[in-house]
């Protein structure tokens, strides 16, 4: 088969994302009221700053500002992790980054699969935060043993997908029809399954370990457990979330409200409680519940360097010293006030965040620099003579701190654990079946190649 023949990984991971986004809003209707308020309160933020709109009319795709950039699964063993990667593959999305979130109390670490291009995030930005459970960090070794059985019994992907997967490893892709089979056959990994594989008593020990485990171990696959589009105002969604009768979790993940929004900004509404039956040893089934799926927004903002990121976690950490967000609410307001304070030490202006060293940017040459005849001295003097501008380059990745906060509030509000501090990046990476990409040094990467397309004008070009 010749490449002409082959569908763009970046339509299937379109397709992907668009039956993954009309499966869950029919599963989870709640998630079909988020979309319609994002939807609605986009189209507000637009209407009043035609600036906004003009800029991101050049640079994005309007038609689909509302729709997802990411979702979330959580796995169980070191091989679906591995072919769930083949098959993110197959869609061009690549693991990027290593979290660790055991320091946050829950027993996962985890990586984002995405599309690592401009052009591929341009045309279609989903992502998928994978989590794999740590079985390493449950006490209990009985209970440990018993739930990797039940994990090596299930099989998580259709037997059409892994044959799909390996066809497009060979041929390099996927022809039209496999493309679309392909879609529909790994579909079904993320679809929720109301029966569970254990039983009440497995379920109750499992949950008490870790709310987590539970949700990994009694079920057949990993269902999609939250999906994410992108807001433009996330605190007004965060404020008329209630009025639309879904309730917000506490507070909004990251940094405050900004003039120059930096990273990544989340919130989401608390997962439902939904019914579940559990097998009985007779072969009949008993009604239950379990409370894992929910709907989260997002807004990102300027990626950081290690520099900048290093005092984004030293404000988040000053100010968590100071207030510390209750599950319940309670000191939400003072909360909120406090990170507006601390982060008072971070730069807020573009320039400002750049000339730090804070920030990374894309470079590019002005009208002015395209028809000079001049050259200037350095990349600042270019600047400064109207030669060269720069854009901030937008986060594409996510934040564990944030990410643990997402967890916790979705798990039930007393779910916070202690476990040991454990980060293992050479464990995952070997069940992984590969390395994850450094984000830093990918956004480093974006920026130094801007600086050289704009080296026409600069006679120094090390600022
Ligand atoms: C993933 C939570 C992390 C985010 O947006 O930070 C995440 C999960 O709950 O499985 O999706
Ligand atoms: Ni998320």
């Amino acid at each position: 088969m010749t490449e002409a023949h082959l569908t763009s990984p970046d339509d299937i991971r379109s397709a992907f994302s668009a039956a993954m986004s009309a499966m869950y809003r029919d599963e989870v209707p709640a998630y079909g009221t988020l979309m319609e308020l994002v939807a609605d309160v986009n189209a507000a933020t637009l209407a009043a700053d035609p600036a906004l709109k003009d800029r991101l009319e050049a640079t994005d795709s309007l038609a689909r500002i509302s729709e997802e950039r990411h979702g979330a699964i959580r796995l169980g063993t070191p091989a679906e992790l591995a072919m769930m990667r083949r098959a993110f593959a197959v869609m061009g999305m690549f693991p990027v980054g290593y979290y660790d979130l055991s320091t946050a109390g829950v027993p996962v670490h985890s990586t984002a699969f995405r599309p690592i291009s401009d052009e591929s995030l341009k045309r279609n930005p989903f992502r998928v935060f994978t989590s794999l459970l740590r079985l390493d960090l449950i006490a209990d070794e009985g209970l440990r043993a018993e739930a990797a059985a039940v994990l090596a019994g299930r099989k998580i992907f259709t037997d059409n997908a892994v044959l799909l997967i390996e066809k497009a490893e060979r041929d390099g892709g996927l022809g039209t029809a496999d493309a679309e089979q392909f879609v529909r056959e790994l579909l079904e990994t993320f679809r929720w399954h109301d029966q569970a594989i254990v039983d009440t008593q497995m379920y109750a020990r499992l949950h008490d370990a870790h709310r987590l485990i539970a949700d990994v171990v009694s079920f057949k696959g990993p269902h999609i457990n939250h999906l994410t589009p992108r807001t433009l105002d996330i605190d007004a969604v965060q404020d008329k979330m209630p009025a639309h009768n879904i309730a917000p979790k506490a507070v909004v993940e990251g940094p405050p409200t900004r003039a120059c929004p930096i990273l990544l900004r989340q919130t989401s509404f608390k997962a439902l409680e939904e019914p579940v039956s559990f097998q009985s040893g007779d072969g009949s089934w008993k009604a239950g519940s379990h409370t894992a799926r929910f709907g989260e927004i997002e807004q990102r903002g300027v990626a950081l360097t290690p520099k900048g990121r290093a005092l984004y976690d030293k404000l988040l950490n000053d100010t968590r010293a100071l207030v510390r967000p209750a599950a319940d609410g309670s000191n939400a307001a003072a909360y909120v006030t406090t990170l507006g304070e601390v982060f008072a030490a971070f730069p807020d202006d573009w320039n400002g965040i750049r000339q730090a060293g804070l920030g990374y940017f894309r470079y590019s040459l002005t009208a002015k620099g395209q028809n000079a005849s001049i050259r200037s001295a350095t990349l600042e003097t270019a600047i400064a003579d109207g030669l060269v501008t720069f854009d901030p380059i937008v986060y594409e990745d996510f934040l564990p701190v944030s990410a643990a906060g997402i967890f916790q509030s979705n798990l039930g509000d007393h779910a916070a654990q202690e476990f040991v501090a454990s980060p293992n990046q050479v464990m995952f990476e070997r069940d992984l079946g590969a390395k994850v990409v450094d984000e830093f040094a990918h956004y480093a990467q974006i920026e130094q190649t801007s600086i050289e397309s704009c080296l026409a004008v600069i006679d120094n070009a090390i600022a």
